[in-house]
């Protein structure tokens, strides 16, 4: 395995193409192994407090899927790691190329999925569907919020990810389709598109490179059925201003082209 990464990113021409084409693009590895391993650390940590928190309620399916699925947001404010990997140099520059002179965080979760017996995938879905029927959407601005082109989204590789244990999928050229219907999965939890999946494709790949898609890529993760635990960290990225009033979930990172110092932890840049 690569121990270094390359640290900094030029988005080629190619890379551009298939983000307009296709909706993403996977990087090569960018972050190094000392970040990666300082990443786990935090999610391992947050992942237990979450587990702790789930088993003080009565829900035991709650329980079961942060057991086994859990999403856990904004962790910028939690982790001092975390805060620092949505602003990486390299993530800066997709930024830079792919956002413009300002860019803010919009939104950050870790995504694990351990070895299990039981499938937990999570279904097809537009991130837009989520963000325009919950809270989030409250303020937004249409003329930022709902466009393709005004944001990324990064799935980071936090360990490597494989068919077997549960990657992401994506569905090329989707994104041009407009919102698909969804349909709520009360078991899982879930919000389901109502879309053709017949042409999906996998994002394999190694703990350091980036999956880079647009707001409306219909995705879905499979199940973990391998020995080891798929880590990702999905961190959302837009022109300032997407929504009227901003919340802790916005995070400015950019101003001008120059990295904005982090307003959480005062010494993280
Ligand atoms: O990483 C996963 O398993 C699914 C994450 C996802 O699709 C999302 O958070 O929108």
């Amino acid at each position: 395995m690569n121990a270094t990464a390359i640290e900094h990113i030029h988005v080629t021409d190619a890379q551009r193409a298939q983000l307009d084409d296709l909706g993403y693009f996977i990087t090569d590895k960018v972050i190094d192994d000392g970040t990666l391993m300082a990443v786990r650390e935090e999610f391992i940590r947050f992942w237990q407090e979450e587990i702790t928190g789930a088993r003080k309620t009565s829900d035991a399916r709650w329980l079961e899927l942060t057991e086994n699925r859990p999403f856990i947001s904004q962790l910028h404010l939690r982790g001092r790691a975390c805060d620092a990997f949505c602003r990486h140099p390299a993530i800066m520059d997709l930024c830079r190329q792919l956002v413009g002179p300002d860019a803010d965080m919009t939104w950050n979760q870790a995504i694990i999925k351990p070895p299990a017996e039981k499938p937990y995938p999570f279904a097809w879905h537009q991130d837009m569907w989520y963000a325009t029927h919950g809270d989030y959407a409250r303020n937004a601005n249409p003329e930022i919020f709902l466009r393709n082109e005004t944001g990324i989204t990064v799935w980071a590789a936090i360990s490597r990810t494989t068919v077997d244990n549960g990657t992401l999928w994506v569905l090329p050229g989707k994104h041009r389709e407009g919102l698909f219907p969804h349909k709520w999965d009360a078991h899982n939890r879930d919000w389901e598109a109502q879309v053709d999946t017949s042409y999906r494709v996998p994002a394999v790949m190694e703990a350091g490179q980036l999956l880079v898609f647009r707001k409306y890529v219909p995705h879905s993760s499979g199940p973990n059925i391998s020995c080891e635990t798929r880590m990702a960290y999905q961190i959302g990225y837009a022109v300032p201003g997407a929504r009227h009033v901003t919340s802790d979930f916005e995070s400015p990172l950019l101003r001008g082209d120059e990295a904005v110092a982090s307003p959480h932890w005062a010494d993280a840049l």
